[in-house]
């Protein structure tokens, strides 16, 4: 146990609000996983895959309205609106505690209240972060042993007297007397709401994903880009991946899309240029900070993947599928006949028969999905058979580039460089994307996701673009990262993918590699700095020159509606929208006549 007062004392008032039934310190062991893991396939919210199979691994199904990130219920609730922005939702703190609290009163009745110590990155690194947090839901508690570092050995590192972020999550489903659970309690009622100032995290009515694992999003990105703000460091929503050349040399990349745009994929992407190596250090978060040399570091605040399910196969990406071969958790796929999981895309073949994630049964000739679109898997980074040497490294990586993307099927380019560190800013801030079934909402429509951070970023996102240009003035130009747009996902005239992306992306990669070099071997076009003809490594790949051709081109009507479009939305941000980043639109457009 503890003896750190504040904790005990926070424990307490959860515990006089909340009047669970009981209260339990997890110790965060492997046999305290099998018990509750075991507690819940008893219950019925979980079912044990075959163990010949899937060892020690579970699947649930969620309730069907609870199953993604709630965008519009996401508060950032700092003291004053202009620091929560204008891409946050704001309510004043004290008037939304007034609200949570009448949620939260007895919202754990009938239920055991679990606390979770954790560490955001490896223990007793300089750059990671503890919390604790307070969950009535056992799924919750499984999960975090495969997210986070967590129990016991977090406890002693907090210490008496140490400090770390309160997370409190309830599903707001009370079992009051009589009251019968479900297998996946939930609420109607949804708040994931932060209080950066406090740097505590309240998250009422969902148990899923983001919403309920609060060390990934809500912690790991929304409180740290606070904390980063603050303390002059970057918290991400990016992979990082180590690439070794065929000559042995290695370099560390960091890339942000927006969830469900491959970042799983791209981190333990398997080559096909022979030599080439791709090792993962992180699939979703990258925190970094400045070393002594004046370089940037990065650690993955995580443990493990949460990653999207449908799509990922043997071919597409086999290293995601051999981390999830056991101690896993499934959540929204299919269950086959044999007690395994089933999603579109994992086979060819589709099985003869399933039960759907709404608990259906299923047969090929149902056209609807088995799966959700964003089932997820919960497989622990150890597991995962290309997980770099150096990812658990109290010290980080250096990263020598960070790649911004989005999903746009036209206008953007298979690749291209930013001619500066603040152009590089200016992309990350132009990213849009094609939204996807990772947030409550329509699919598929165009939205700008400034540094993959819309949903994540825990300030206003003028300041954040602040912080950003700022970080380049803390080191010498040639010890920061070079930065690169890339865009796997340019469509052409028929609706159909030019760029066969997964293994295929290491061929931009090498690019990159090399750029990182300063080699000589590109050319400028309105947008940046694009491959020269034959640059792009294109051994035995079937794409036609048409087609590279077009991967690459931006007329200047497209040009100038990026900048128009740009412009408006800059004004979203009003006075708090960087000089910098204005003089870069300047830039551009002068690109974009020069060019045409
Ligand atoms: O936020 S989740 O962890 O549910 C998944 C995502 O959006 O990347
Ligand atoms: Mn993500």
């Amino acid at each position: 146990m503890t003896n750190n007062k504040k904790l005990l004392q926070w424990v307490d008032e959860v515990a006089a609000l909340c009047q669970p039934e009981y209260i339990y310190w997890c110790s965060g062991t492997d046999e305290e996983f099998k018990e509750m893991a075991e507690f819940m396939t008893k219950k019925g919210s979980f079912i044990k895959l075959n163990k010949n199979k899937r060892p020690n691994s579970y699947y649930a199904v969620s309730d069907p309205s609870d199953v993604a990130r709630v965008e519009d219920r996401t508060y950032i609730c700092s003291k004053r609106q202009e620091d929560a922005g204008p891409t946050n939702n704001w309510k004043d703190p004290e008037e939304m505690k007034t609200t949570l609290r009448g949620l939260f009163e007895g919202s754990m009745r009938g239920r055991t209240m679990y606390v979770i110590p954790f560490s955001m990155g490896p223990l007793g690194s300089k750059i990671s972060q503890l919390g604790v947090e307070i969950t009535d839901s056992p799924y919750v508690v499984c999960s975090m042993k495969i997210m986070t570092r967590m129990g016991s050995k977090v406890l002693d590192e907090i210490g008496e007297n140490g400090d770390f972020v309160k997370c409190l999550h309830s599903v707001g489903f009370p079992l009051d007397e009589g009251k019968q659970d479900v297998p996946w309690p939930c609420n109607r009622t949804k708040y994931i709401v932060h209080f950066p100032e406090e740097r505590a995290i309240w998250s009422y009515g969902s148990g899923y994903g983001g919403n309920a694992l609060l060390g990934k999003k809500c912690f790991a990105l929304r409180i740290a880009s606070v904390m980063a703000r603050d303390e002059g460091w970057l918290a991400e929503h990016m992979l990082i991946v180590g690439i070794t050349a065929p000559w042995g040399e290695k370099k560390y990349i960091a890339a942000a899309f927006p969830s469900a745009c491959g970042k799983t994929n791209l981190a333990m992407l398997t080559s096909t240029l022979p030599g080439w190596k791709v090792e993962c250090v992180g699939d979703d978060i990258a925190w970094m900070k400045f070393g002594e040399d004046g370089r940037l570091y990065a650690i993955n605040p995580e443990n493990g993947f949460f990653g999207v399910a449908p799509g990922t196969s043997m071919k597409t990406n086999g290293n995601a599928m051999l981390s999830m071969q056991a101690n896993s958790i499934f959540t929204n796929v299919a269950l086959t006949d044999d007690g395994d999981v089933w999603w579109e895309g994992m086979t060819d073949e589709k099985p003869s028969h399933l039960i759907d994630w709404l608990r259906r049964s299923w047969n090929p000739q149902i056209k609807r999905a088995a799966a959700h679109p964003n089932a997820r898997f919960t497989a622990p980074a150890k597991q995962c058979p290309v997980m770099d040497s150096e990812w658990e490294s109290s010290k980080g990586v250096p990263i020598s580039a960070i790649l911004f993307g989005g999903r746009r099927s036209s206008v953007i380019p298979l690749v291209h460089e930013a001619l500066s560190w603040n152009h590089g800013v200016f992309m990350g801030s132009m990213i849009s994307s094609e939204t996807t079934a990772a947030a409550i909402g329509a699919v598929g429509q165009l939205r700008h996701d400034p540094f993959a951070m819309l949903p994540f970023c825990g300030y206003n996102m003028g300041d954040y673009f602040n912080h950003w240009v700022s970080m380049g003035q803390k080191t010498e130009a040639d010890k920061l990262p070079k930065i690169f747009y890339v865009n796997w996902f340019r469509k052409d005239e028929n609706g159909h993918f030019m760029w066969p992306g997964y293994g295929d992306n290491i061929r931009v990669i090498k690019w990159i590699f090399e750029r990182i070099d300063n080699k000589d071997n590109y050319k400028e076009i309105s947008l940046g700095r694009v491959p020269v003809q034959d640059a792009l490594d294109l051994t035995d790949l079937d794409v036609t020159e048409d087609t590279m051709k077009k991967l690459f081109t931006v007329t200047k009507e497209e040009g100038l509606r990026e900048v128009e479009e740009m412009r408006k939305y800059y004004t979203t941000f009003a006075e708090t929208l960087p000089q910098a980043l204005t003089e870069q639109l300047s830039e551009l457009e002068k690109r974009v006549e020069k060019y045409s």
